[in-house]
């Protein structure tokens, strides 16, 4: 691996019209911008004062050159040091969006990935068999298709329900970053790509609902995580449901409504079904008010996703089944629900109040409670605003504090990226954009690590993903296209134990193929990624 330089910036680059910003860890007394066609000086300027960053331990200073709106490609020296190599241009993140939404594909179970869409990551199917309903042996059911959940080949219902709801959210209100084709095989020039990919993983989510009471399976999955160097194709262990749970329903639910309401154009007799569906998880839900969180059972360690509060994801079902069919008695639930002590901002696999909010505050005042429309406004705004006055005290411009830098960090992050491009839209004001394309700059190296979290993309990216066919594949580079946990100063895999010892929280990660609590990569952090950056 090439060696952390002192200067930090997107590798990727930087939008024409933004604040250009680089980080640099040294005492420069001036920077210059150069021109890598030409080899000429574009820009020079002078260093910030000197912050100490927290997160990393480190003193910092800022570089701004955000006068510099010459479309190019640019590289930032100060004495012998250089940055890597970045673009000024107005595209500069759409290769990168595509990658990020082309992930999803290389996700797919069940099908051959085949090389004209995979290319060298292109494996035969998996998963084929029937799988066993934990609870009853003598059951078993199809259970095919659908995303990967991550480095390992589980499918996890509440997982797999927030990964969607980023891509329709990014769609729904950024269509027009969906109007170019990823190559996948649905392409048919009408349905937009990212709702092909979505159906894919939505065909699947039909499968865990238990048609009987309308209860949805937690997960599917084998009883214990296969090898690390296992494709999975060869991953041939019997699969099981495990028993329905309330957050894994109530998101089904909630997910169900939001794909009838955005497929509703597309695909009626689909968007049908959905809405069925939908509304059969929520009849389970008013016929199980008061239910355990899941649990494992005691067979099965594979992931767990356990949360022991269902009230976010009762608040979201009844938003989006409201939003889609302007029930009245959907409205009460959300009414109701939002009085509870829960967050209504979070946009997590665990704490999903945020898509509730969202659905409610996007239907509409017209079709809302004043009062709780404003009381859900503000509380998302202030949130936004919290997160501003925390970056502009960060040295890396960006949210996170010491305590957040936990496993997934960098879904924390862009879900935060979420929150405030959420508070742009409903407030149209310009430092809550800023403040999450910040949030981007960090995702693609400009960090204490000088790392681009994404595989494939920037010029110092992650190579060694927790990612099982990326290990087993006997190709060099990773799948492209894949959001890395980031930094977790958790200590919470063996490899970082004996590695991360003692770092500072924002170092504290390891571009190693052991580190799963580090470096394995999952759907929902690439999702909110995504959905960030269809706004750039
Ligand atoms: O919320 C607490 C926080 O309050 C506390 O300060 C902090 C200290 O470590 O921990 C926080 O909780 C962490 C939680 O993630 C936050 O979401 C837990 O420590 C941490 O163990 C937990 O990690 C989860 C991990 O599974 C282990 O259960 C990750 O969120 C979750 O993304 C990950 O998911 C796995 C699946 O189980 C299996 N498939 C791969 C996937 C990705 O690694
Ligand atoms: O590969 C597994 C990864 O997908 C999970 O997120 C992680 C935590 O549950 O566990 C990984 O599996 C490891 C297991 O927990 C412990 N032994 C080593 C496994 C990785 O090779
Ligand atoms: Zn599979």
């Amino acid at each position: 691996m090439s060696t952390v330089r002192q200067i930090k910036v997107n590798q990727l680059g930087y939008p024409v019209r933004a604040s250009k910003v680089a980080v640099f860890t040294n005492k420069y007394q001036t920077f210059e911008v150069i021109d890598q066609v030409t080899d000429q000086v574009v820009y020079r300027g002078g260093l910030s004062e000197a912050i100490a960053d927290q997160a990393s331990g480190e003193t910092v200073y800022l570089g701004d050159f955000s006068e510099l709106t010459k479309v190019g490609q640019y590289q930032i020296k100060a004495s012998n040091d250089r940055s890597a190599t970045f673009v000024i241009d107005e595209s500069a993140y759409q290769v990168a969006r595509q990658g990020i939404l082309k992930a999803f594909y290389f996700y797919r179970c069940g099908m051959e990935l085949t090389e004209e869409f995979a290319g060298d990551w292109a494996h035969q199917a998996c998963h084929l068999e029937k799988s066993i309903v934990f609870d009853s042996q003598d059951l078993k059911f199809d259970g095919t298709g659908g995303w990967h959940d991550a480095g390992d080949y589980g499918k996890y219902t509440v997982a797999g329900a927030k990964a969607v709801a980023d891509l329709l959210l990014a769609y729904e209100l950024k269509p027009d970053a969906f109007k170019q084709e990823i190559p996948i095989p649905e392409t048919d020039g009408i349905t937009p790509d990212i709702l092909h990919e979505c159906r894919f993983e939505l065909d699947w989510l039909l499968k865990m609902q238990e048609l009987g009471s309308g209860g949805v399976y937690h997960k599917l999955t084998t009883l214990e995580f296969p090898g690390l160097d296992v494709m999975p194709e060869d991953d041939l262990e019997p699969q099981y449901f495990t028993p329905i749970s309330a957050t894994a329903t109530g998101t089904f639910a909630a997910i169900m409504a939001m794909a009838a309401r955005v497929y509703q154009p597309f695909d009626q007799k689909f968007s049908t079904v959905c809405l069925e569906r939908a509304e059969k998880a929520w009849q389970w839900l008013l016929n199980n008010p008061d239910v355990p969180g899941f649990k494992n059972p005691l067979e099965i360690t594979t992931g767990e996703y356990g949360d022991k509060d269902d009230r976010d994801e009762r608040y979201w079902a009844a938003a989006e089944l409201y939003r889609t069919t302007g029930k009245e008695n959907y409205h009460q639930f959300v009414k109701q629900l939002a009085q509870e002590s829960f967050s209504k901002n979070e946009f997590g696999w665990a704490d999903m109040g945020g898509y509730g909010t969202i659905a409610y505050l996007l239907n509409g005042e017209g079709a809302s409670d004043r009062a709780l429309y404003q009381q859900l406004k503000e509380g998302l705004i202030k949130e936004a605003e919290q997160l501003v006055d925390v970056c502009s005290a960060d040295g890396y411009l960006i949210s996170l504090k010491n305590e957040d830098y936990i496993w997934g960090s960098n879904m924390e992050l862009m879900n935060r990226g979420m929150t405030l491009l959420f508070a742009h839209h409903l407030t149209g004001k310009k430092e809550f954009e800023d403040c999450a394309l910040d949030h981007v700059h960090y995702l693609f190296g400009r960090n204490t690590l000088d790392m681009s979290y994404v595989t494939g993309f920037g010029d110092r990216p992650v190579m060694e993903p927790h990612h099982r066919p990326s290990v087993a594949d006997g190709v060099d580079a990773p799948v492209p296209g894949l959001v890395s946990g980031g930094p977790n100063a958790g200590i919470q895999d063996e490899y970082a134990a004996e590695h991360l010892q003692g770092r500072a929280p924002a170092k504290s990660f390891a571009d190693h193929e052991d580190s799963y609590a580090t470096n394995e990569v999952t759907i929902y952090w690439n999702s909110p990624a995504l959905f960030v950056l269809a706004h750039f």
